[in-house]
């Protein structure tokens, strides 16, 4: 999920046809193939920069926690998910193992299987085979990572039909026209991680809702959330010992000073994160360590003053009570689900068809 900040095609999608470039540049070696990818977005532009510079000079001072994914935030999330503090990744993990089979059974056979973030696609990996998908859609917003994403999945999985798809899941989910490629394949859309709780829960709907839009159905979604749960443990996930968390959220100062060309110095601000009960999420701060004034040069030059004690809101992580997401998913027209857990209930897996089941 790496960044590359950019603005979509208004009704497009522009498909940059890699094997035919490649093989007129005379990079392709005899018979070797290039995926597939799709791009829905036009590339860097000031577009994004600009809501970036936008949200920081704003009162108050907040950030879409999309900009934390350049390269080192990609390796600090990693970082992250192998942390004893943060439980989500594993256990999500631990139910998908466990119930691999099982939640397998509920899956239409020769599938389009839709990765949504797919990032290095290694979460999908061990699932196109067991479901016996006919094809492999990765989405992320990284080109980079996509590519070999979507090569070792073929590599994985040879009878499987992989590619890319260049898209910001901000935007409006438009893969209407791709999966009607293959119309008579349900779409099964796979959106782990509890991802989706970056979302305000009316934005979360509004993305439940286009791609409920498009799953006939025998369309699926199979989706990991996070679950409400002790306070101290869910904050301890996001303020871990080692001060890995804190270096993620630190580092959304070092991409504001390449994409705007600010000089924010990273030792000024500390990270600082709480579970608000009110609105049911981890919130995620840096807060200023003194007073300080901050210059932007691009898009367009700005100063800000920051006062000591002030934050930078960086990130919401909403969490969910199994009764409340499945309610969600219901208002998005899923009117069919089943759940799996843990043994402690801390993470949830939903499996939600048009249907009831
Ligand atoms: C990638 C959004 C699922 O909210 O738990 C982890 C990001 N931020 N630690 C999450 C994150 C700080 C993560 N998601």
């Amino acid at each position: 999920m790496l960044i590359k900040v950019a603005t979509p095609v208004a009704g497009s999608a522009t498909e940059l046809d890699s094997r035919r470039l490649a093989a007129e540049s005379g990079k392709l070696a005899r018979g070797e193939r290039l995926p597939r990818i799709v791009t829905q977005r036009h590339r860097i532009d000031e577009l994004d920069a600009a809501s970036l510079l936008e949200g920081l000079v704003a009162t108050p001072a907040h950030s879409n926690p999309k900009f934390f994914y350049d390269a080192q935030g990609c390796a600090l999330f990693d970082a992250i998910c192998q942390l004893d503090e943060y439980y989500p990744t594993r256990t999500e993990a631990g139910i998908f193992t466990r119930y691999r089979v099982e939640i397998a059974r509920q899956i239409p056979r020769a599938a389009q299987w839709v990765d949504l973030g797919a990032g290095d696609g290694a979460k999908a990996r061990d699932w196109l085979g067991v479901v016996h998908a006919r094809r492999y859609v990765g989405v992320d917003i990284a080109d980079a990572w996509l590519r070999p994403a979507v090569s070792r999945i073929t590599e994985a999985h040879p009878g499987v039909e992989a590619m890319g798809v260049v898209a910001d899941l901000t935007r409006p989910l438009a893969l209407h026209a791709l999966l009607h490629e293959a119309a008579d394949s349900p779409a099964v859309f796979f959106y782990p991680g509890s991802s989706i709780g970056n979302f305000t829960p009316q934005r979360a709907l509004e993305l439940l809702r286009a791609i409920r839009s498009h799953c006939d159905p025998r369309g699926r979604l199979l989706i990991g959330v996070d679950l409400v749960k002790d306070h101290a443990v869910l904050e301890a996930a996001y303020d871990d010992a080692l001060g890995v968390t804190a270096a993620f959220n630190l580092n959304l100062l070092r991409v504001a000073n390449r994409l705007l060309g600010a000089d924010f110095d990273t030792r000024a601000f500390e990270h600082f994160a709480r579970f608000n009960a009110d609105e049911s999420r981890i919130e995620m701060h840096l807060r200023a360590r003194r007073d300080q004034r901050v210059h932007f040069s691009r898009p367009s030059p700005a100063t800000r003053d920051y006062r000591a004690g002030e934050t930078i809101f960086t990130e919401s992580s909403y969490k969910y009570t199994r009764e409340r997401f499945a309610t969600l998913l219901a208002e998005a027209g899923f009117n069919g689900h089943q759940f799996w857990t843990d043994g402690d209930a801390r993470f949830g897996v939903f499996l939600a068809s048009p249907s009831a089941t």
